[in-house]
């Protein structure tokens, strides 16, 4: 009912408007004015107009800046993340800039250069100088925005710190399974013709692989140790699906049939981002980005960062997928990339 009176106000009004012109225009003729021509009163009133518009633009846009502030996301939580947001901050001011001093410029000079009956045109053809230095200054804040984001992204897609701990992430439609490779930090062998939702085999785990004898799968959340670097290896099992850390600001695709790379170290807890955020209620979460079905929207998992001590007495209660096989030939120890 609301909307249905918005939209019929938002009629009234263009029609008011129209019905307004129209008045203006038949009294101008009355009065012997010739419309569609403009005097120095109609290109000064325009000029006016112009700077008036760009100053109440600048105005909407500084408002909406402070407006967003509580509603962005809270301080990256991962080494790679701090410098994609200082990468993303050093773009933003660039851009702001040139914003700023092209968008006044383009409505101030309709202001200061308006035409009176008086004024003559200034021919200026050329300036090579000038030239030089539009083409010359812009290359230059292109070539170091390309060259600061590849150190970026060098870093996000390199090699992995060789002490890294190995995660698997596996999406299918609609949830994620976490695999965690256990005291040898090796994921055992899959094989797709293994998988079997009812014995909660969902990655297609071989137990005649040693190496997964310890893994453990997890599912609706996952934990991670802080300061430990990470290393998650992404499958799909039936179409394309995203790993999408928001607040860790990483992603990768997830592609049926073949092993994507994510690798970071998370730098605050899950408890150090509560106090941070004044939010006792505040979890990180891993997100899907590829719409990847009619149940995508439902595949948010928790992430939670533990302290070392957090984690190891997490990692304690969990049960390898195998647990008759492993419990005959290991004993529980702490990963190595822990210690
Ligand atoms: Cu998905």
């Amino acid at each position: 009912m609301i909307k249905l009176l918005v939209y019929l106000a938002i009629a009234l009004a263009i029609i008011l408007i129209v019905q307004l012109m129209r008045i203006y225009q038949l009294s101008s003729e009355v009065k012997g004015k010739h419309i569609g021509k403009a005097d120095d009163d109609d290109n000064r009133s325009q000029g006016l107009l112009m700077l008036l518009f760009v100053l109440a633009l600048f105005a909407g846009l500084i408002w909406l800046l402070f407006d967003v502030r509580g509603k962005m996301l809270p301080p990256a939580a991962s080494d790679v993340g701090t410098i994609s947001d200082n990468v993303y901050m050093f773009n933003w001011i660039i851009i702001f800039i040139v914003f700023f001093a092209t968008s006044f410029l383009l409505f101030y000079f309709p202001f200061r250069y308006k035409k009176q009956k008086e004024s003559k045109a200034y021919f200026y053809p050329h300036n090579d100088k000038l030239e030089l230095i539009w083409t010359v200054v812009p290359s230059i804040a292109l070539a170091v925005i390309i060259i600061y984001g590849l150190s970026l992204w060098g870093k996000m897609t390199g090699t992995p710190d060789p002490k890294s701990m190995v995660i698997q992430v596996y999406a299918k439609q609609f949830d994620w399974t976490v695999r965690y490779s256990g005291a040898d930090n090796k994921l055992g062998r899959t094989d797709y013709r293994l998988i079997d939702d009812a014995s909660n085999n969902t990655v297609g785990m071989d137990s005649k692989d040693t190496a997964g004898w310890d893994d453990f799968m997890v599912r609706g959340e996952f934990h991670i140790p802080v300061n430990v670097p990470i290393l998650f290896k992404c499958n799909a099992r039936e179409v394309m699906h995203g790993v999408y850390f928001p607040h860790f600001r990483d992603q990768i695709n997830c592609v049926p049939g073949i092993t994507t790379e994510l690798h970071f170290t998370a730098t605050i807890t899950t408890d150090s981002m509560r106090k941070i955020t004044h939010d006792t209620a505040f979890d990180y979460v891993l997100l899907c980005n590829r719409v990847c079905g009619s149940g995508h929207y439902n595949m948010p998992m928790k992430v939670v960062v533990d302290s070392p001590d957090e984690f190891k007495a997490w990692m304690a209660k969990q049960h390898p997928f195998f647990a008759d096989l492993y419990n005959a030939y290991h004993k529980q120890a702490v990963p190595t990339a822990m210690k």
